[in-house]
């Protein structure tokens, strides 16, 4: 069975909305971020990244990590991608052409967005907002975020969806990167095709098991 290492409470969050998108059964070691502990090296510390036996599995000290039969993937869009491609039905692609699309919004996510919504979901949504530094931050990184979330909401008005006018791991990924954006709500406004797209991405069954599950662990 597929083992999924890392809480809800991060990016495996995307590979537990797909998995729930697929009806993919997985089994969760509940892999915490090393930050989140007090002291991570303690000899009773919960399995955490920095746990010596989790390194030992995937050395760069990040959740989320897969085992799938033999094969131990790190990196969430890799992961979604890879379980899209093998599982997928109309979520995954069905061409090479859409497979390479969907690698483009993907990265594009990950490289364009993550970094500024990140700070915005750190600074911003948190309310900790705590020096004048942290403001000028999420200004700036919300200017940045602008013109990138113009060439999805474009796309969006065009097309509905990312790749082939349905539902795909191209959208999934991206609105969970959009997501660490969302609660700056006057960076989405003007965004309507995204702003409806967000919704009805968030309104998926698959996504609501995921995020009871995340909601009920502690913060
Ligand atoms: N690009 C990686 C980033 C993984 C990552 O940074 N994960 C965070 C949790 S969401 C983490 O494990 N941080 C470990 C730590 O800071 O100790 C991915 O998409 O999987």
């Amino acid at each position: 069975m597929l083992t999924i290492h890392g809480v809800t409470r991060s990016r495996a969050s995307r590979v537990i909305w797909l998995c729930h998108e697929l009806d993919l059964p997985f089994r969760q070691e509940p892999v915490i971020q090393a930050y989140r502990i007090a002291d991570a090296d303690a000899p009773d510390a919960p399995m955490n990244t920095r746990s010596p036996g989790f390194l030992a599995m995937s050395p760069a000290g990040a959740i989320p990590v897969i085992e799938d039969d033999a094969l131990v993937l790190s990196e969430s869009l890799a992961i979604t991608l890879h379980l899209a491609r093998k599982h997928g039905t109309d979520i995954g692609p069905q061409d090479y052409a859409e497979d390479a699309l969907m690698g483009q919004w993907s990265f594009y996510a990950a490289t364009a967005i993550e970094p500024d919504a990140l700070t915005i979901l750190m600074l911003h949504n948190r309310g900790t907002l705590q020096e004048a530094d942290d403001a000028g931050l999420v200004a700036e990184a919300a200017e940045r975020l602008v013109r990138p979330l113009k060439v999805v909401d474009d796309h969006l008005a065009e097309h509905g969806h990312l790749v082939g006018g349905r539902f795909t791991v191209a959208d999934l990924n991206m609105a969970e990167v959009i997501r660490y954006a969302q609660g700056h709500g006057a960076l989405l406004e003007p965004f309507v095709a995204l702003r409806t797209w967000l919704k009805a991405c968030q309104d998926r069954p698959a996504f609501h098991k995921m995020w009871q599950a995340r909601l009920s662990e502690p913060e």
